[in-house]
């Protein structure tokens, strides 16, 4: 119930909450569902599943949806270790596990829509995985990234300036299916990112998991996975210059 887990065989070193950004996607929803419950399974994976489903059409923020999934994962169970995942992304090997590692994991290194190649060296898209304390050392994600693109360049920035370092599987391992899909309405590319992650090491102290605000709307238990429905508001308006 709830989408949680836990192998009756054995005793896992991690407690993973699961978190996926989400906002009427419920047919990629249910690939994912349908793939990932018996794949996490067979890697005696201790976890729960959390939809954090976006209210309202403002324009979509992904990070600050995995802000909030990370708060509210913690008050259902002790979780020690977050992975967010898009919820268009299906692991091909069973041998990616799903658990934390001794730095920031990225997952999603091989992607059918790149050839099956990182885009770029500091590439942290898709899925990615941090312990609660690797998570709270970069003040978790940016709240301040409204529509599509940089956040999770920015989270990279994060995780270089504390002095950690992307853990990556072999590229054999790594490799992910994108449930093909046109761009969403209200996620349009961001103009601001190309800006705003060159100042990630002045904003990451006051912008993060220390700055999360939301209005809880509804959390409501599946049995494969646990909703969790939000306002998160909207952009600020862009000054005027004239
Ligand atoms: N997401 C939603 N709803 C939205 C927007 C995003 O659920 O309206 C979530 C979902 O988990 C998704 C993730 O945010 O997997 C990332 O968004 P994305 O899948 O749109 O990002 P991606 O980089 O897409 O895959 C780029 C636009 C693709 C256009 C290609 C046209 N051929
Ligand atoms: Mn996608």
């Amino acid at each position: 119930m709830g989408g949680r887990y836990t192998p009756p065989d054995c005793r896992p070193r991690w407690k993973v909450a699961i978190i996926i950004p989400f906002r009427h996607r419920e047919n990629h929803l249910k690939y994912w569902l349908h793939y990932l419950h018996p794949i996490l399974r067979r890697q005696k994976i201790d976890y729960g599943i959390y939809i954090i489903n976006q209210l309202g059409e403002d324009t979509f923020n992904r990070a600050k949806l995995l802000n909030v999934g990370y708060t509210e994962a913690l008050k259902d169970a002790e979780y020690d270790c977050f992975i967010f995942s898009d919820v268009d992304l299906i692991p091909m090997d069973d041998r990616n596990l799903y658990h934390c590692y001794d730095q920031p994991r990225h997952f999603a290194i091989a992607m059918d829509k790149f050839g099956f190649r990182l885009p770029y060296a500091g590439y942290f898209g898709g899925v990615s995985g941090l312990s609660k304390k690797q998570f709270l050392k970069i003040n978790g994600f940016p709240n301040e990234y409204w529509g599509w693109g940089g956040e999770d360049d920015d989270i990279y920035n994060r995780i270089t300036l504390n002095g950690m370092k992307v853990s990556r599987p072999d590229v054999r391992i790594g490799r992910y299916r994108m449930i093909k899909h046109e761009r969403d309405k209200h996620n349009e590319p961001n103009p601001q990112r190309f800006n705003k992650i060159q100042n990630t090491k002045n904003t990451m102290r006051k912008d993060g998991i220390s700055s999360l605000t939301y209005r809880l709307v509804e959390v409501k238990k599946y049995p494969l996975y646990t909703n969790i429905s939000v306002e998160i508001g909207k952009p600020p308006p862009r000054p005027f210059k004239g």
